[in-house]
Formats: C-alpha cells, structure tokens, sequence
C-alpha cells in the first residue's frame, strides 16, 4: 500500500486526458472569468503542458502561457509579406536572443521561467481621444492575427528570417485615435526585477527597456505588433506575450514585452541611446553604408547556418520604408 503513489488531479496530463478543442475551450472560459495566470491554476497546468511535448520548441524553450488560446494561432500567411525565403531553425531562433532583463547573454530562456505572461495588462495612453488599458489577448481578439515572413537584423551583425504571427499595429493606432499633436510613439516593458534576473545584474541600467518610433514609422504598413511566431504563441524569451517588430531598424527598436504605449509630442529618449546615444540613435535603420563605432555593419550572419551574407539598406525593405527618409 505504502508504495502507491497516487498522483494529485493536477498530474494527469490533460491534454491527454481531453479533446483539444474541450481543453482549449475551458481555458477561454477560465481566462474570461480572469482566472488565467491566478498562482493555484496556472502553475499546474503549466507543469502538465511542459511534461507532455518534450519535443515542442515553444514549450521546452520557456513556454508561453497557457492560457493562450491556441485557435488564434491558425493565422493566414499574408502573401505579401511571405517570401520564398529559407525560414531560420526554430530551436535556433529560441535560443540565441537578446532581452537584456533576464541575462546580457544569448541563452535567455534558461533565465525566464518566473517570467509570469498571463494575464497581461497593456496601458494605451498619450495624445488620444480614446485611451484604454486591455490584456495582450484582447488585443489579439480585437485585430485578429496574421503571419508574416520578415527578416530580422541585430545592430550586433547576426539575422535570421521567421514568421510572425501578429497585427498591423496601424490598426491599434486608428482604434484609440491620435490627437493631432501626437508625433511620436513611445514604448516601455515591464519593470519586475523579481522576475528578470538580468535586471538585478545591471541594475545601473535606465529600466524598465524603453523604445520609440515616429508616428508615420508606427504607421508604416510593415510595422507589426507581435504575440507568436512560428505559428505558436510567443516563448518568453522572444517578447511573450506582445512586442513590437520593426523590420527595416536594427533589433532593438522591436521592443520585447510591452506593458505602455503613449503617444507624444516630442522624439522620446530610448533605452539604448540612453546608455550609448553615439552607437545607437533614435532612428537605427538598418543600413550596411554606416558603420557602428565599434564594427562593420557591410555584412551580417545568419544564425542557423552561419552564412555570411550582405546587409541590405533597410534590410530589404527599402520599397516600404525608403519614402519615410526622403530628405527635403
Ligand atoms: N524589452 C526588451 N526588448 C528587446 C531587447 C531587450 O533586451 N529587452 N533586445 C532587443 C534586441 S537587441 C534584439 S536583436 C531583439 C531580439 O529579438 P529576438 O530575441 O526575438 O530575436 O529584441 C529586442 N527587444
Ligand atoms: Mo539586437
């Protein structure tokens, strides 16, 4: 008798145990009731999901929550933005990234698991005639998702080419209404050092992370608000569970788990340009002409395969964004 051991409820895997759809459902209704992410729920099913899909990049790379309902993510590839490309490794892409709030070094999902995503309070304030504070996922309710093939070019001379599932963030613009003096966007991240290791490590650092774009580079076409890639909900160590991408600016301007937006009138200082204004300007486009104080940027390397392979002005984008920098 001794030796049995019998599980607690909470051990089953349950997605074993129910139908997709059943499970996914349940935790809609749960997340409605704003049960999603409470301690004595979340924390379970988290374990569960983890134990289940050893093999599954988004799960075993700090897994995003699960309170994400997973129907969102069969998201149509936009034709438009779905080159023919070689897509990057996932596991790769997941493993050598840059959030600086949980270590300055690349492995940074071995550093996120406190990292709470669920649920998700986003601020939407400034300049406008329609304010409003919304979870990340009502945000994905409101504009629907779609996936976008883009390039990503890191001021450090690394790139690769994934899928994001997102929403034109031109359509959030519209929805809380800009006033007329508002020129520029201004973007902040959480502030939980209890949960971002790397915040204590650096703690002279200006945190939280801060970035912003010109309202017409915000409204740029091509400037996305994303909560997935690679078809699935965002891992942590990728922004969970909303970050900005700007395709044509070095990396750091695609700032990572975003908590406040407001629109201003003045060009806002950024996080970077904070601690380095001479290495990494405002305006950051991509551009192999200019090189970083420090390096060449002529050249860029592909993460997966190691290709060596020439920097493109506005990293390819140049059709979309060109206009945006045309003097006079
Ligand atoms: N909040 C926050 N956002 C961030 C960063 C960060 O340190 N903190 N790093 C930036 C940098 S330098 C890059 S290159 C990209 C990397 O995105 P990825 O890890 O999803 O590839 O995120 C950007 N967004
Ligand atoms: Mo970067």
């Amino acid at each position: 008798m001794a030796n049995i051991i019998v599980p607690p409820d909470w051990h089953i895997p349950e997605r074993l145990a129910t139908p997709e759809w059943v499970f996914w459902n349940r935790r809609h209704f749960l997340r409605q009731l704003g049960f999603a992410g409470a301690g004595a729920l979340a924390v379970p099913l988290a374990g569960c999901a983890k134990a289940e899909t050893p093999e599954t990049t988004s799960k075993t790379n700090g897994a995003a929550n699960a309170a994400t309902p997973s129907g969102a993510y069969l998201a149509a590839r936009n034709p438009e933005f779905s080159p023919s490309w070689t897509l990057t490794n996932e596991k790769v892409a997941g493993r050598y990234n840059n959030f600086y709030e949980f270590t300055l070094s690349k492995d940074v999902y071995r550093y996120v698991d406190k990292f709470v995503t669920a649920p998700w309070r986003i601020q939407i304030g400034g300049l406008v005639e329609k304010p409003m504070t919304v979870d990340a996922m009502e945000l994905v309710e409101l504009f629907g998702l779609e996936e976008r093939v883009y390039r990503m070019r890191c001021v450090e001379a690394w790139a690769m080419i994934v899928p994001w599932t997102g929403f034109q963030f031109s359509r959030l613009i519209a929805k809380v209404a800009p006033k007329p003096e508002a020129k520029f966007v201004r973007f902040e991240t959480f502030n939980r050092p209890g949960q971002a290791p790397g915040m204590g490590q650096v703690p002279d650092y200006p945190w939280p992370y801060f970035e912003g774009l010109r309202l017409d580079e915000a409204l740029n076409p091509l400037t996305l608000m994303v909560t997935g890639i690679y078809g699935k909900p965002l891992p942590k160590q990728h922004g969970a569970p909303i970050r900005m991408v700007v395709p044509w600016k070095y990396g750091y301007k695609s700032i990572k788990s975003i908590v406040k937006i407001d629109f201003i009138d003045t060009q806002p200082k950024t996080f970077w340009e904070t601690l380095q204004p001479n290495e990494y300007p405002f305006e950051s486009n991509v551009n192999p002409n200019l090189p970083h104080p420090r390096w060449s940027q002529a050249t860029e390397r592909m993460i997966d395969s190691g290709d060596r392979v020439k920097t493109q002005l506005y990293n390819g984008y140049g059709k979309y964004v060109a206009p945006l920098y045309a003097k006079g």
